[in-house]
């Protein structure tokens, strides 16, 4: 047995106010803490990067936010399965994540104001400790770590819900008592959502309820220090790793996908956001091509789509380059439409400038307009009306990016960018494989994506280490 220094914080006094001995052989938990993983979590973190002071402050502006009275209910996302027994990767839901830092399936937090004004009691229901079953599948945090480590008021086994409902709720309990009750479903959110005698749905069903997300997204939607710390090291690690890819040529797609992963993982990144977008020669008009499957020539312009994460926060960043190294006439023209109207949006990304997402859109639409004008020739001429545009650029110029790669959705896109705000700066023109179009540019893609903070004044590039301009990818190859 050994003494470890085990951290929580008060949360009302919200620093640190009590340390525990705990047997070493105890400290086990559902995912890595300071104590048991110090290379990936500081002191005072619950997940890489983000304090448990942020969490909890988290909650206090949830608190804040919602109407007199009103109870927050969130549940954690559950395991998704491939095939019997085969399971994907977990991931928490976002809202839930952002608000408890807590990264297992079946658990439930419940938010509820208090009298006081940004005061709450937090509810964290978690699976129970188990042995045999964390023989199977890995340790669990388990009750006693939902009140010391994830600073849970009351906590309790998901399993005894409805028992441990908070106040409001407790009332319809008996309900639980239904002669009719069926046998229990097979999965956690089943249990809460389909309608029985005891889950939360009935349980919820007498209490109006609205959605939860309009509440949260805002909040999600302007960045902390620390959250912005980590979407730059995602970008860092995701441009250097873009930068090293497009240093040497690639003898398929798969290939090229290894040796992105690969050094994603030597950037200290190593998992992806989503599933990259790795598309040699007209494969990049399909938008969200991910066979990724393709051999590649020399002469193939390449398309990669790629974001890694870090701490749970992502981001995402396309770059466009010859196979060779080298840019055709055709492509760095074309590269050079998308790039300045890109540089141009991205200049706009400040609250001093008063734009939304939709006012970049139709000044990058403009700008691409003027810069397929500008390269066309009497034979090889772009049309440029707004059909036309459609079809040569058919997605929008950004989204949001934070814990999801398209963030907080109930912040509209006409909304004025505000200094704290991430988003991508994506323009691209697509030219289709058909006689409509200018032959010297048929079945090329070419799009240029950043992911940008928005700043007061100006811009903060969060994937500046991947190359962009024609002369810097072309020097990568000395
Ligand atoms: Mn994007």
């Amino acid at each position: 047995m050994m003494d470890i220094v085990h951290p929580s914080i008060n949360r009302f006094t919200a620093h640190y106010s009590s340390s525990a001995s705990v047997p070493a052989a105890e400290l086990e938990f559902g995912q890595p803490l300071h104590e048991t993983h110090p290379h990936l979590l500081k002191p005072g973190e619950l997940t890489p990067g983000i304090t448990a002071l942020e969490y909890a402050r988290r909650r206090s502006k949830l608190a804040a936010r919602l109407p007199e009275g009103a109870i927050a209910v969130l549940a954690a996302a559950e395991v998704k399965y491939r095939s019997r027994d085969v399971f994907y990767d977990f991931h928490q839901d976002s809202n839930f994540f952002y608000l408890t830092g807590f990264d297992e399936p079946e658990a439930l937090a419940i938010i509820c104001k208090s009298s006081t004004p940004d005061d709450h009691i937090f509810h964290l229901y978690v699976r129970p400790k188990d042995s045999k079953a964390e023989k199977w599948e890995g340790a669990r945090s388990g009750t006693q770590a939902a009140v010391d480590v994830f600073n849970a008021d009351e906590t309790g086994p998901t399993s005894s819900l409805p028992h441990l409902l908070p106040p409001p709720l407790r009332p319809l309990k008996n309900l639980h008592r239904h002669p009719l009750l069926p046998p229990p479903p097979s999965t956690f959110l089943s249990r809460l959502s389909t309608p029985s005698p005891t889950s939360i749905s009935t349980l919820l069903s007498s209490h109006t309820t609205t959605p939860l997300s309009p509440l949260i997204h805002p909040l999600r939607s302007l960045k902390s220090p620390a959250e912005l710390s980590l979407l730059r090291s995602a970008g860092r690690s995701t441009g250097r790793a873009l930068t090293s890819t497009m240093s040497v040529p690639h003898a398929s797609e798969s290939a090229l996908s290894a040796h992105l992963s690969h050094s994603l993982f030597q950037h200290g990144t190593p998992k992806h956001a989503y599933i990259p977008v790795i598309a040699g020669d007209a494969r990049g008009s399909t938008i969200h091509y991910t066979a990724n499957n393709a051999l590649l020539l020399p002469t193939s312009p390449i398309l990669v789509d790629a974001g890694a994460e870090r701490g749970g926060y992502v981001t995402d960043i396309t770059r466009v380059w010859p196979n060779s190294g080298k840019f055709s006439a055709e492509l760095r023209a074309l590269y050079e439409v998308v790039l300045s109207a890109q540089r141009h949006a991205i200049a706009l990304c400040h609250e001093a400038a008063n734009v939304s997402l939709d006012d970049l859109h139709t000044i990058t639409v403009n700008r691409i307009a003027d810069g397929l004008r500008g390269i066309s020739t009497t034979e090889n001429g772009f049309a440029t009306d707004a059909k036309s545009l459609d079809i040569l650029f058919p997605h929008h110029v950004g989204h949001y990016i934070g814990l999801d790669v398209h963030d907080t959705p109930t912040v509209g896109r006409r909304e004025k960018l505000r200094e704290g705000m991430c988003v991508t700066v994506e323009p691209g023109v697509y030219v289709p494989d058909d006689g409509r179009w200018p032959e010297r540019w048929r079945g090329m893609s070419v799009r240029v994506e950043d992911s940008v903070a928005v700043g007061g004044t100006g811009p903060v590039v969060l994937s500046v280490e991947a190359v962009k301009e024609v002369d810097d990818i072309e020097a990568l190859r000395g």
